[in-house]
């Protein structure tokens, strides 16, 4: 088999809490010879021209330093402040500075000069996320001929919102240098044909651009997923029950929403609890048996945008807190920081209701999570947003579109009076859809088709791969 490079912006650490995906790539590399390669987390004077190897629990990590003006140009300038924002069709967000790009892409660069001596010519090279769309550019520029795929986390913008972002056509082109690019939904990759089958392209900086050739390129959904047994198993474990015990003290006879996120504008956290204020002003019964519990710790906390969330939240908080609050019940609770897989799994498990309610989401593993923690004798019901990716692997949750708080509002008080055996229903195809589209299969099937052995040409490129039809 041949070895597999794993790339992405961080490089895992020896968190024996990781998450889900992190687990699964270790388990991909330590099933075959490779390594992970990144950024070491560190900030220095001079970028680092040769990586540092470290064996991380058995797997091989190859780390370089990148200079702090760099990192901040390229990690919360151009990558969190223009792609991120776009991508999640908020352009009133993104910040668009000039001299961003250029050390994008000299951070691409250096990530490949570094990563070159190090590979052979048969390695299969896996690019994770918006950070590194140039790399496959920058390595072949260098002389590579590997099979290189890149994998975004995030939803693909409309074409409109990839117009407004600088540069956008080098970006394109730069895609089209990856074998194969994966998707997280249907709706990404009808997004991606919009643009390749209908570019204009013009650039008044550079003149008439040649449009984008994805001959050679595949684009395919994979819906990435979570490990749904490890997370069953989880959810009843020790630690899980300590965290239950914990909240059922709090709680009495109550009924618990839960919500959790990082704190991120694209995850819709001030609709949620004006959807919240309404479920308890239009439905007064709820009061005093009703608990939301929303998890959201602080996340790239030095872009402005990100402080401004939290500031709204506060102040939302605050106002249903004022307007309901009695001596004796408090209708929420916020709680600013991040808990390890076995205590949110506890969470996940006793919530009657997972209110996961994004803008706009690649996929959202929190649905997943929430799914796979479930009591099968009495499970809980997902109420989800429609536009996260998730929303098209679990149409049995209750869908919502986030942005109308009376329908999430109303889908609340749905779910919260839902009987046990509609339920039941929703909750086994749910899980059965966890289990089909989990983190590993979304890992085999990616790789099977990254594979140089992949039957190619099997089918039309920019095929929609499902992984039901190729598992
Ligand atoms: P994120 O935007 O980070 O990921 P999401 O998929 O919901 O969003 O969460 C990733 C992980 O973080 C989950 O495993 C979850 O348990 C964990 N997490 C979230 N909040 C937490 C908290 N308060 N405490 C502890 N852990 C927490 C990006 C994309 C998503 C895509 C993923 C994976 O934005 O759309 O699903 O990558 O591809």
């Amino acid at each position: 088999m041949n070895r597999l490079i794993i790339v992405s912006n961080r490089t895992p650490g020896r968190d024996p809490a990781a998450g889900g995906l992190a687990v699964a790539l270790r388990k991909t590399l330590a099933e075959r010879e490779g390594f992970w390669f990144g950024w070491s987390g560190k900030l220095t004077e001079k970028p680092s021209v040769d990586a540092v190897f470290e064996d991380i629990d058995g797997l091989s990590v190859g780390k370089i330093d990148l200079t702090r003006e760099d990192h901040h140009a390229y990690y919360a300038g151009f990558s969190n402040s223009i792609l991120w924002p776009s991508f999640h069709l908020r352009l009133d967000l993104a910040t668009i500075e000039a001299p961003w790009y250029e050390a994008y892409r000299r951070v691409n660069t250096q990530f490949a000069k570094a990563l070159l001596p190090h590979l052979q010519p048969d390695d299969v090279i896996w690019v994770h996320d918006y950070h590194l769309i140039p790399l496959a550019t920058e390595l072949r520029h260098l002389g590579a001929r590997n099979r290189i795929g890149f994998y975004l986390h995030i939803p693909f913008p409309t074409t409109d919102a990839l117009y407004a972002i600088p540069h956008h056509n080098e970006l394109m082109r730069d895609l089209s240098r990856y074998n194969l690019v994966g998707l997280q939904a249907q709706r990404d990759v009808a997004a991606f044909n919009d643009f390749a089958d209908h570019q204009s392209p013009s650039s008044l900086a550079d003149g008439p651009l040649e449009a984008v050739d994805f001959s050679q390129t595949e684009i395919a959904v994979f819906p990435i997923g979570s490990d749904p047994d490890a997370f069953a198993k989880l959810s009843t474990s020790p630690a899980a029950n300590k965290m239950v015990k914990r909240m059922q003290r709090a709680m009495d006879d109550q009924r618990l929403i839960l919500g959790v996120d990082r704190l991120d504008y694209s995850k819709g956290l001030p609709q949620r609890v004006e959807a919240y204020e309404k479920l308890l002003a239009n439905n007064p019964q709820f009061r005093r048996l009703v608990h939301l519990l929303q998890v959201a710790p602080p996340s790239r906390d030095s872009i402005k945008e990100y402080q401004e969330t939290s500031d709204t939240l506060d102040a939302m908080c605050g106002h249903v807190m004022g307007r309901f609050a009695e001596p004796d019940w408090a209708p929420l609770t916020y709680v600013k920081r991040a808990y390890g897989q076995p205590s949110l799994a506890g969470l996940y498990r006793l919530a009657r209701v997972g209110l996961v309610t994004p803008l706009r989401d690649g996929m959202n593993l929190v649905a997943h999570e929430y799914v796979a923690s479930q009591n099968p004798v009495d499970p809980g019901v997902l109420v989800l947003s429609r536009f996260a990716g998730a929303a098209e692997i679990f149409p049995e949750a209750l869908l919502v579109n986030p942005f109308d708080t009376d329908e999430t509002a109303e889908a609340l008080r749905l779910a919260l009076e839902m009987g046990l055996d509609e339920r039941q229903e929703r909750w086994h195809a749910l899980m059965d859809a966890a289990r089909l589209y989990s983190v590993d299969n979304w890992a085999s099937s990616y790789l099977a088709r990254l594979s140089p052995d992949a039957q190619q040409g099997s089918g039309p490129l920019r095929d929609v791969l499902y992984l039901a039809s190729v598992a």
